[in-house]
């Protein structure tokens, strides 16, 4: 079958498993299509945590539309169908049962229930099963999902806005206004994305932010200060704004109805925080300063993607610099008018998401 046609029906399992979106979570977003004779006879994606698979919902939709046909028929699924009893039964014993021929999947599920099994279970029982047909897409849709699995942390995204000299924030460490309105509300989106937004302690007194999304839809994320010394006003607004924040310290652990004091005890700070995320089920993290808390990730080598924001049109003439990326591979540019956005993505891990 021609390489081509076969990526064009993943690509439409890629667009289903997004559809899943902010509702999946931590699921990964699955998508799958069944083929006969080169028309698509079912779809479906993983719609709900907890819930059917995409394969469920697509094989459904199959029987009810062309009885018969799935026989025949190729499957077509962004991820490497399950073989382990989770919420739901596995989805390669399905496919068994009603006798689908071949499967295309999009890469393996590093899962450790699943990681490979599905893979064999499949095979085993006569099915055909294709990899490597565009592996690179299918890993980035679910970048958060198999950093977590793979790497034990969570996916880390650094983000931050400088002026176009560089400089992301006035001597004294006030905030400056640099990004325009309407990229502020991109970032809203962004936050709306991720499981926690993270913040140093001098960004939050100095700065004293909401850490919402209020410019957008979906889920609040969770909000995290890094305060190491354990002190922090008590009145700061992202204490207190109706939605759980932690904060991450050395001192002391202590729990009120939002907000919850968890001390890091591992010698490293940045890594005994990665470790409590992976411990507490947090799969990506949102770091958006200030810069000591930014260059403690870079010095670790612990970031995935970071998110530049630069005003070209504007020049700080000195302050507090930026950190630099040099070296590290620039895969995005976007305009919202003056502000440039620039996306570095951190080339370490075995998945390259
Ligand atoms: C699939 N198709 O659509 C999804 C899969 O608790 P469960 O039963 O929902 O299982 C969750 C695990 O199943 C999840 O960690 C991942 O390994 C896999 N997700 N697999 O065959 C799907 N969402
Ligand atoms: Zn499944």
């Amino acid at each position: 079958m021609d390489t081509a046609v076969q990526e064009l029906y993943l690509e439409r399992c890629f667009q289903l498993a997004k559809l899943g979106a902010g509702a999946v979570a931590p699921n990964p977003m699955v998508g799958a299509v069944l083929v006969y004779k080169d028309r698509v006879i079912g779809e479906g994606y993983h719609q709900r945590y907890g819930e059917a698979h995409a394969e469920v919902h697509c094989i459904n939709q199959a029987l009810e539309q062309y009885p018969g046909l799935i026989e025949k028929a190729t499957l077509y699924v962004s991820l490497e169908p399950c073989a382990h009893y989770g919420k739901t039964p596995p989805c390669a014993d399905l496919i068994i049962r009603h006798k689908i021929p071949r499967v295309v999947v999009g890469c393996r599920d590093r899962f450790e229930e699943v990681n490979g099994k599905g893979i064999e279970r499949l095979r085993n029982a006569g099915v055909e099963v294709v990899e490597q047909i565009a592996t690179q897409e299918a890993i980035t849709l679910n970048k958060r999902f198999f950093t977590f699995h793979g790497l034990k942390r969570p996916y880390i995204i650094l983000k931050w806005a400088q002026t176009r000299d560089g400089i992301m924030a006035s001597p004294d460490g006030e905030r400056l206004r640099i990004t325009h309105p309407v990229t502020n509300r991109l970032v809203h989106r962004w936050r709306s994305e991720e499981a926690a937004i993270m913040v140093g302690a001098a960004t939050a007194v100095k700065d004293d932010p909401l850490l919402d999304r209020r410019h957008w839809f979906g889920k609040a994320p969770l909000k995290i200060v890094v305060a190491a010394s354990g002190d922090l006003p008590d009145d700061l607004k992202l204490l207190h704004s109706g939605s759980a924040a932690w904060v991450f310290n050395r001192k002391e652990e202590k729990k009120g109805a939002q907000t919850e004091w968890i001390k890091i005890t591992a010698g490293d700070l940045v890594t005994g925080m990665l470790d409590v995320l992976f411990q507490r089920q947090v799969q990506s993290v949102f770091v958006e300063g200030g810069r000591r808390l930014l260059q403690s990730f870079i010095d670790a080598g612990l970031w995935d993607e970071a998110r530049v924001i630069t005003n070209t049109e504007m020049i700080a003439g000195g302050g507090l610099s930026a950190p630099s990326l040099q070296g590290q591979v620039l895969l995005q540019t976007t305009k919202i008018g003056a502000d440039e956005i620039t996306v570095y993505k951190h080339i370490h891990n075995q998945f390259i998401v």
